[in-house]
């Protein structure tokens, strides 16, 4: 046995003894010490295709990749941007972190966004505690949509640490928004309305709480819920809520701007690992959103911390319950705007709902299983589903390391009771599949080009760095006949999702525009001390507040130094004067944690107490100019008289 073989092994061990549990479920798991880690089953090992031009992840010095990919770092709580093919990260968006390079959650600006979305009750919290939360577990991120395809406007990504779902920007690729989720205790499944446009954000909350979780219900489970979120992506404003049975996972919506679905692992609403796997079978939720809007329009609903809940609970007319997989998981549509894939995760099935039959579902014209179209057994733990455009679909299968290429229409055919092998290929990947992701695949325009396979282990399959190791994501060429990995790309924790954007969609701006609503405080601020950003070199004292304001033109501030007294509230606002792409400048205060980014043409403020009486040098951190060095100034603090 190699080694990856036996660490593979031990870690489908672990979720063996743990999984071990309901009757039904022990064939099933009884089943995954054989498989797991070596992925030799089914009809793996193609032999590689004499291809007169293979596809290939190179991208040649000085050109361009053609899709970007945004993908989420989990616990890392950033956006990374990277390059596909080359795989080379472009950029990180920091989000729910804070960012050594950027000052986010230091800058004014960025904790303005970091705290005024939240909930009064969680400010206060925080405020005690630094003001913003210093975490965030950011999973899924997804491009705004219009008309069933990427639209360049926004960026949304969810936290499930702190139950946040925030806005990225992607003419400048900043976060503009982050809000608080009421009523709910994490947020994991985050999809977007896809038609006629994003509109919702679809966002899930996982763990079951009771709500309101005001302390009057405490350890009585019977009493603990979820709720399904609505966000208005335009005003980032809670839309409303739907109280359901069960839990939620993963979410998705149709093509046709009607419905709204989600996986549930906990239909047992169990608040141990015991209870969430007792039942064979748990469902999907779909929720429709025409009578949802009509249930809140007519005042069929409670009001829970500010935010209408609707009542979505089996025998509601708002929703619909599907039984599928056992702990279901990933939660896809196709590209053909007509499928809905569900993995089974302890189920080796992948569940396919015809979205087409939901209409008479709510009609109550069929039963909840009849949306059933095909059910095609798979491999061991499918977690998550892409699409090529061309009617096949690649599911990640965790516990086998693969990756399995299969055809609708023979799923269909066999579930009909055809005698067709819907599997097409199988690929080892390395190791443990979580997400995957087509270029354009969560689109009407996958192209069927590219899939990466985000692998929650890479074991051996890199230079070794303690014990610690890095994630793999991998490269696959699916524009032939057969699959092909092209490229390992190591990544630090924890990339869960990605969504792969063709370059022609997005169109990010070079330097800033000066009305940028961004630094509006500080724009209102300087008006009122009537300061003229674009030229200040000023300092104006307001009691024991002492607003320092300066502009950089490289490799210059336009104050070399500037005094202030001991205790002394003091707040920096630079404005970047240079007009050049590329251009960046920054203003990091020694021995205060102060530091932040100003981009070509931006300005940034940040506010600090000058407790120190000394003299304490600012510099620009950011390589700027031949005499980027040069580039500082000192401010002095006069000591308060004893
Ligand atoms: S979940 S590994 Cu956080 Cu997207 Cu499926
Ligand atoms: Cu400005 Cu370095
Ligand atoms: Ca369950």
């Amino acid at each position: 046995m190699k080694d990856d073989d036996r660490s593979a092994e031990t870690e489908a061990g672990v979720s063996r003894r743990k999984l071990l549990t309901g009757s039904g479920k022990a064939a099933i798991l009884a089943g995954l010490a054989s498989a797991a880690g070596g992925g030799a089953v089914g009809v793996a090992g193609f032999a590689r295709p004499a291809h007169a031009k293979e596809a290939t992840s190179e991208i040649r010095p000085g050109d361009l990749d053609e899709y970007y990919g945004f993908s989420s770092s989990g616990q890392s709580g950033e956006v990374r941007v990277i390059g596909l093919p080359s795989m080379r990260e472009l950029t990180r968006i920091p989000v729910f972190n804070r960012c050594s390079a950027t000052g986010w959650g230091i800058t004014n600006e960025s904790r303005k966004i970091m705290t005024e979305g939240l909930m009064p009750a969680t400010q206060a919290f925080l405020a005690k505690r630094g003001g913003v939360y210093p975490n965030g577990d950011l999973h899924h991120p997804h491009m705004s949509f219009t008309d069933g395809t990427y639209d360049g406007r926004y960026l949304f990504v969810n936290d499930k640490a702190n139950c946040r779902v925030a806005r990225i920007r992607c003419d400048v690729m900043k976060c503009d928004k982050i809000i608080e989720i009421p009523n709910a205790s994490d947020i994991h499944g985050l999809r977007l309305q896809k038609y006629p446009r994003t509109g919702y954000v679809f966002a899930n909350s996982e763990h079951i709480i009771p709500i309101p979780n005001d302390g009057k219900v405490l350890d009585d489970p019977k009493q603990y819920w979820s709720v399904f979120t609505a966000i208005d992506g335009d005003a980032m404003k809670i839309a409303w809520q739907v109280l359901v049975d069960g839990n939620l996972d993963n979410t998705d919506a149709d093509y046709q701007g009607k419905y709204a679905f989600s996986t549930c692992y906990n239909s047992e609403r169990g608040v141990t690992l015991a209870d969430m796997t007792s039942a064979d079978r748990d469902w999907v939720v779909i929720f429709n959103l025409k009578r949802i809007e009509d249930a809140v329009k007519k005042g069929d609903y409670k009001e829970i911390n500010g935010v209408p809940v609707v009542d979505g609970r089996h025998g509601s007319r708002y929703t619909r319950y599907v039984p599928a997989g056992n702990n279901p998981h990933g939660c896809n549509t196709a590209p053909d705007g007509i499928h809905l894939a569900i993995a089974g995760k302890l189920s080796p099935t992948v569940t396919l709902l015809d979205v087409r039959r939901f209409d008479d579902l709510f009609d109550d014209k069929i039963k909840p299983r009849d949306v059933v179209v095909a059910e095609p057994e798979l491999g061991l733990g499918p977690l998550h589903t892409a699409f090529d455009g061309k009617g096949n679909a690649y599911t990640t299968l965790f516990l086998d390391s693969q990756v399995v290429k299969w055809n609708f229409d023979k799923a269909i055919q066999a579930y009909g009771g055809a005698k067709v092998d819907p599997i097409i290929q199988k690929l080892d990947v390395h190791y443990q599949p979580g997400h995957n992701h087509t270029s354009m695949g969560e689109t009407k325009e996958a192209d069927g080009k590219w899939l990466m396979s985000l692998n929650k282990f890479s074991k051996d399959r890199f230079l070794p760095v303690g014990p610690l190791h890095p994630e793999n994501d991998q490269l696959i060429d699916i524009s032939g006949d057969e699959m092909r990995l092209v490229h390992d790309g190591p990544s630090f924790a924890e990339p869960h999702d990605i969504c792969l954007v063709h370059r022609s969609k997005v169109r990010p701006a070079i330097v800033w525009k000066r009305d940028d609503p961004m630094w509006e405080e500080a724009r209102q601020q300087a008006a009122k001390d009537g300061v003229k950003l674009e030229e200040a070199a000023n300092v104006i004292r307001d009691g024991n507040k002492v607003r320092v304001y300066m502009h950089s033109v490289a490799p210059a501030f336009s104050l070399d130094k500037f005094t202030v007294k001991q205790g002394d509230e003091v707040t920096i606002t630079v404005t970047n004067m240079d007009d050049v792409e590329d251009l960046t400048h920054g203003f990091t205060m020694v021995r205060h944690g102060v530091v932040m980014e100003i981009g070509p043409q931006a300005t940034s403020s940040v506010t600090f107490v000058a407790d120190r009486p000394g003299v304490h040098w600012y510099y620009c951190q950011w390589f700027c100019h031949a005499l980027h060095m040069e580039m500082a100034g000192r401010m002095i603090v006069e000591p308060q008289p004893a």
